[in-house]
């Protein structure tokens, strides 16, 4: 039987410090997202976008910006992504800024719960996002959602799931991680979550990384990809709103995904802060694709 994919737009930026990211759905599309995973072999339900409140551009007030937006898209993109895993669809997020995390993974792991599956969340960024009101620098939630998913944060994000906190320790790896706040930097130690940033990567290779992220997996695994663009290195990928040098190259990040792919337990999956706004003839939204591909098994291989 064919796998069942649903792509759902989230066009969005209330998260960002930069506007663009609400145009990422539409880049994606345009990049070929629906053909690519025709070919392989995936029968595709576009959902189309979500409507939800526009971006006030307003500046933060105790410590958030845009609160009541980003709890309103945040709302709207956890029911949509809950009812295609009740349905049996994996849920490929078209975002839209990283803030729709929350609503995202809070989703994938109220279904979890419910289907006592174990959950495992491959977080690629170039940050942690694991600020709160209290130490961020910039009030930007999209920096914020996964302290969301610890915890701590405004009541409607945190109590998402049903289940406070959502995640545990053990339920997520962040890999690719180059930028983190310095009151980020403590609490992300306190959390005890694992952190395979790029020194590591440097030191270690990127082999060693991911089979080290995804060390203990087992059948009844719900594996869950969330994958910030910006992950990506600028040069390979320049349309991000936060942009930050040392990133994993093009033949790292394939082969990152193609790890995910042999794992043949992803499902579900968020692709986010993309902006065409500062890309450069659509080349982000195009390498994304590509990555994409290669999370849903693209052979690159010569031998038989
Ligand atoms: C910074 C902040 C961030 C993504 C930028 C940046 C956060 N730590 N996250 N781009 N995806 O403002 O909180
Ligand atoms: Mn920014
Ligand atoms: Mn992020
Ligand atoms: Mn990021």
């Amino acid at each position: 039987m064919k796998r069942k994919v649903s792509l759902i737009g989230v066009p969005t930026d209330v998260g960002a410090g930069h506007r663009g990211a609400s145009m990422g759905p539409e880049a994606l599309r345009v990049a070929g997202i629906t053909q690519m995973l025709e070919s392989m072999g995936v029968e595709v339900y576009d959902r189309g976008n979500l409507h939800g409140p526009a971006n006030p551009f307003t500046k933060p007030v105790e410590g958030y910006r845009h609160l009541n937006e980003v709890i309103e898209w945040n709302q709207l993109a956890h029911d949509a992504i809950y009812t295609e895993l009740k349905q049996g669809h994996m849920p490929i997020m078209l975002g839209g800024d990283h803030c729709l995390g929350a609503g995202s993974i809070s989703a994938v792991a109220r279904y979890c719960r419910e289907q006592n599956k174990e959950l495992r969340i491959i977080w690629l960024d170039a940050h942690t996002d694991f600020n709160t009101a209290e130490i961020t620098p910039s009030g930007n939630m999209h920096g914020m959602p996964v302290a969301c998913l610890f915890g701590h944060g405004p009541k409607a994000l945190v109590e998402m799931s049903g289940h406070v906190p959502t995640l545990k320790a053990e339920m997520i790896r962040q890999v690719g991680i180059r930028s983190v706040d310095e009151g980020e930097k403590h609490f992300i130690h306190q959390a005890g979550i694992q952190v395979y940033d790029m020194r590591y990567i440097d030191e270690v290779g990127m082999r060693h990384t991911m089979e080290k992220a995804l060390e203990g997996l087992h059948k009844d695994v719900h594996l869950h990809i969330s994958f910030d663009v910006d992950f990506l290195d600028p040069e390979i990928a320049p349309g991000v709103g936060t942009t930050v040098r040392g990133g994993p190259n093009y033949r790292e990040a394939q082969l990152c995904m193609e790890m995910i792919a042999d794992t043949g337990l992803m499902a579900s999956l968020d692709i986010v802060e993309l902006n065409p706004a500062l890309d450069v003839r659509n080349l982000t939204a195009t390498i994304a694709v590509e990555m994409v591909q290669s999370l849903f098994g693209k052979n690159t291989l010569v031998r038989v």
